[in-house]
């Protein structure tokens, strides 16, 4: 996008990084601040979405990033098109998602006068974003775009902001594109690995909890064999169902909200708990209960991507800074004096009694049994999307999740985010079969970003489970 003089405004460098890190989707909500990026997008190929709304744009950018494990992408306006877009950069700080939001900001020479939709991005956004910063010189868009991708994407991943002053970004400059990025894996150490096998062949009734970030279907396939090789019984922690096959003879159950009390029991009665990749945070720890803080009783692995989330919360008795996908390559060379072997199969008979049939229900409609029918009538690889509810509660315990990705919701229990998710995703996957499942409260939090489906041609069914109330605040009433 270089001229004749061989300068390119900010603007067009930026949407030149984006390409040199792979960035093909781009969600956005149109503002007056970033029009020169706007422009740069125009004579760009990057897949482009206008949103109706900050919120929904923001958050399927984040369902992207999900997805892919790559950061995905949003532009807004400054002041209000920020706040709104604060909805999604909450859900991927808690669900430690690759994210990267752009927002326009005032002029460099107006700062500081609280002028026209003024904010100071660095303070809003500084205890939700990983990183938030703005970009004051145009001949540092290549290494602060580079920061972003590489803090969004490393360690424990998050959002990362980006103010762009409306004048910085019409500036031309003479800058090189910088390389592009792939996130870092963290792998585990021989001897780190070595005390994890002498633990696992010690144990007589160890489980592995899933969850966090950082997978990918080849690292859910390799802890599939690896728990069938030794008959170690896994589940899943709140909305990561995904992580792993659910038709697994290994599969032991959602450890969330409403957990089969089975699954609870076998948890407390373990002997060596394995929780990779996740935090084990207020929900699946059943509010801090299930293990004591800071020093689990039980002895306890806690295999995680982000050095500082280990010792946060649970002392471990082997911490393990890797990510999912480096520690499952590890699992297949593991060398054990004696084969470590579990309970699986007991805990997935326990799983399937839970979930086998639909449970009795009040009224007309049965949420459980229509999640039955489709677990037994969509494709394996439909992907289902929803927001927060006590709905939600039935796709956990009734759905079976066999692929990575297929179910794309907000651990962080965030609303409306269904119908964006569903929108990013069959713009992702235009031959798949995309599903949202939402609340009657839930759907209306975002549900204008249907008219974006709609506007852009991307067929989805939306399942709404309307009740006429907020059913999940009604139920702590
Ligand atoms: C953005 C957001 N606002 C508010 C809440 C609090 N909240 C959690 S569930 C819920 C009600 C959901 O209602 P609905 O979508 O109709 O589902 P139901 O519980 O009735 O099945 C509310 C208000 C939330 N989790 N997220
Ligand atoms: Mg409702």
């Amino acid at each position: 996008m270089r001229g004749k003089d061989n300068l390119r405004s900010a603007a067009e460098v930026i949407v030149d990084q984006l390409r040199v890190h792979g960035v093909r989707h781009v969600f956005c909500v149109p503002g007056e601040s970033y029009l020169a990026v706007l422009d740069a997008f125009h004579d760009s190929d990057l897949v482009i979405t206008v949103c109706r709304q900050e919120a929904g744009a923001c958050i399927m950018a984040e369902a992207i990033g999900k997805v892919t494990g790559r950061p995905g992408v949003c532009f807004v306006t400054r002041g209000p098109g920020a706040t709104n877009a604060a909805h999604g950069i909450h859900i991927a700080r808690q669900d430690s998602t690759p994210l990267i939001l752009f927002v326009g900001q005032v002029a460099r020479d107006t700062r500081e006068r609280e002028a026209f939709q003024e904010l100071d991005y660095r303070a809003v956004f500084g205890s939700m974003a990983k990183w938030a910063t703005e970009i004051d010189d145009a001949a540092r868009v290549p290494e602060i775009v580079s920061r972003a991708f590489h803090t969004a994407a490393n360690g424990r991943p998050g959002p990362v902001v980006i103010a762009i002053p409306e004048d910085m970004l019409i500036e031309r400059v003479a800058v090189d594109d910088a390389p592009p990025f792939s996130p870092i894996e963290t792998s585990p150490g021989p001897a780190e690995m070595e005390k994890f096998a002498a633990m696992l062949a010690a144990a007589r009734a160890p489980i592995m909890l899933l969850g966090g970030s950082r997978w990918s279907q080849a690292a859910s396939d390799q802890v599939a064999r690896f728990a069938q090789n030794h008959a170690l019984p896994v589940c899943t922690t709140f909305r990561r169902g995904h992580l792993f096959d659910q038709t697994h003879p290994c599969y032991a159950g959602d450890l969330g909200i409403g957990p089969n009390p089975k699954l609870l029991a076998r948890i407390k009665a373990s002997d060596l708990v394995i929780v990779v990749g996740g935090r084990l945070g207020e929900l699946p720890s059943q509010r801090y209960t299930l293990f004591d803080i800071p020093r689990p009783q039980t002895p306890f692995v806690h295999v995680h991507p982000g050095a500082e989330e280990l010792g946060r919360v649970y002392s471990a008795h082997l911490a393990i800074n890797a990510t999912p996908t480096a520690f499952a390559a590890a699992l297949a060379d593991l060398k054990f004096a004696r084969a470590p072997a579990g309970d699986a199969e007991a805990a997935h008979a326990d799983y399937l009694q839970w979930t086998e049939r639909p449970t009795e229900q009040p009224g007309g409609v049965n949420f459980g049994a229509v999640m039955v029918w489709l677990r037994e009538n969509l494709p394996a690889d439909a992907i289902l999307c929803n927001g927060a509810g006590n709905y939600a509660a039935w796709i956990h315990r009734f759905y079976r999740f066999s692929r990575f990705g297929s179910h794309v919701a907000p651990a962080s229990g965030s609303m409306g985010y269904g119908v964006p998710a569903a929108v990013a995703m069959k713009r992702l996957y235009p031959d798949r079969t995309v599903v949202c499942l939402a609340g009657d409260g839930d759907f209306l939090m975002n549900g204008q970003e249907f008219a974006t489906a709609v506007q852009y041609d991307l067929p989805f069914t939306t399942v709404i489970v309307d009740n006429g109330m907020y059913g999940t605040i009604r139920m702590h009433q």
